[in-house]
């Protein structure tokens, strides 16, 4: 028998409405670690996205050495697999690999070639019990970028299909060599039947399905399908063994409302032999006021007005939670923002941002993705829109909108 946790996207080190956000990374750490222990896990899954930026500060890396430095010196026997997001340097993920791998711990961060042919042999990878029995493979598949996957003759979705097909060959290369034993395979990519906060997309996926990969490609070989990229813990097409395991943070407000955790799978005589999702409670809360829609700004303030002071919080200020106020304007109001700030000076929230709409924007549906101006949630195919109907007074064609998404895809992916 194994115990595998899969977990995904921690994106440390990121920054929420310029709120350090390490507290809450390292109290998602220490309960994970705790996990480990309490299950007894042979084997720690991390489907990418580790870091949220490319060049992750100094506190950030130092923190995720410690934990893999903590978790690997208390169980010895502790296996770490983890691959790259699209959010991660392949390369500087993969540069600590020596030293990483005396501590048990394996980076796939890029696909190798031998000869101009992908080197799928090095994708997998044992997983072994405490006993040190190979109890089964991992297929561990980070992001894949241009020129990673097969080209395929005639695609009408080069990136869709050719991921498709890399999938398909790594099964049938490790299905041919595994044995008795099962598979599980480790990818960050989206899968078509999933669902996304698409109003604020910070897993930053383009309009037009241009990335969405099927998961049928995820055969009956298969026992279990470690997903990252999607935040929202999930199963994929309703098939229990195919899942994100999502988010520990809710990294927009959009995703307040998801329940984390991580998900722990029992191999056992070479069949998956249960799923569990531990639930996991982030150590600062995202609240929104008004909790739907908006508000006039004499509500609001009279309801922050009535919030009790910090003085009878028992909260330390960073763990306060991040404000959001939702605001309807239906005459200019300079002052508004100030009034909140002082307003909240003393209460045991911290304000992440004030969104404003105007009485002029009547339609209540629209106001979470179209009245959001600021730059973070604005999507490239709405800009391209605009500036098309402003210029031609028309909208563009389907084709025009392929093609632009395709360079949008493109320019998102590239490496840095
Ligand atoms: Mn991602």
């Amino acid at each position: 028998m194994i115990r595998i946790l899969h977990t995904a996207d921690w994106h440390l080190g990121q920054n929420f409405f310029s709120y350090d956000r390490k507290e809450e990374h390292q109290h998602f750490l220490d309960w994970l670690k705790e996990e480990i222990s309490a299950h007894g896990v042979d084997v720690l899954l991390i489907a990418g996205d580790v870091f949220d930026v490319s060049n992750p500060s100094a506190s950030a890396q130092k923190m995720y050495y410690k934990f893999i430095h903590s978790v690997t010196s208390s169980f010895p026997d502790l296996q770490i697999v983890l691959i790259a997001g699209n959010h991660d340097s392949a390369s500087r993920l993969e540069a600590p690999s020596p030293l990483l791998e005396e501590l048990n711990t394996i980076v796939k961060g890029k696909v190798r070639k031998v000869n101009g042919e992908i080197d799928y042999a090095d994708l997998m990878i044992a997983l072994k019990s405490k006993s040190g029995e190979t109890e089964a493979y991992c297929l561990a598949v980070p992001f894949l970028r241009q020129g990673d996957y097969p080209v395929i003759e005639g695609a009408q979705n080069s990136y869709a299909e050719g991921v498709r097909e890399f999938y398909k060959q790594l099964i049938d290369y490790a299905t041919a060599r595994a044995g008795d034993k099962p598979l599980v395979v480790m990818g960050h990519l989206q899968a078509t039947g999933s669902e996304i906060a698409e109003k604020e997309h910070s897993e930053r996926t383009i309009i037009g399905g241009l990335e969405c990969i099927t998961p049928d490609v995820f055969t009956d070989a298969v026992a279990y399908v470690a997903l990252g990229h999607l935040h929202k813990s999930q199963r994929v097409s309703g098939r229990e063994n195919v899942r994100y395991a999502g988010s520990p943070l809710s990294f927009s407000f959009a995703e307040k409302h998801y329940k984390h955790g991580v998900v722990l799978v029992t191999l056992s005589d070479g069949k998956e032999a249960g799923i569990d999702k531990l639930e996991y409670t982030p150590l600062v809360p995202l609240v929104s006021i008004p909790a739907q829609g908006a508000a006039s700004p004499i509500d609001i303030l009279s309801e922050l007005e009535f919030i009790p002071d910090a003085t009878q919080s028992e909260l330390t200020p960073d763990q306060y939670p991040y404000l959001e106020i939702k605001v309807r304007f239906t005459e200019p109001d300079p002052m508004f923002t100030r009034r909140v700030m002082d307003l909240l000076s003393n209460k045991p929230y911290r304000l992440a941002r004030v969104n404003q709409v105007y009485a002029a924007q009547t339609d209540e549906s629209t106001f979470d993705d179209e009245a959001e101006d600021d730059l973070q949630s604005v999507e490239p195919l709405q800009v391209m829109r605009n500036v098309f109907a402003k210029k031609y007074a028309d909208l563009p064609g389907e084709e025009f909108e392929k093609l632009f998404n395709e360079v949008c895809f493109d320019v998102n992916n590239k490496e840095e």
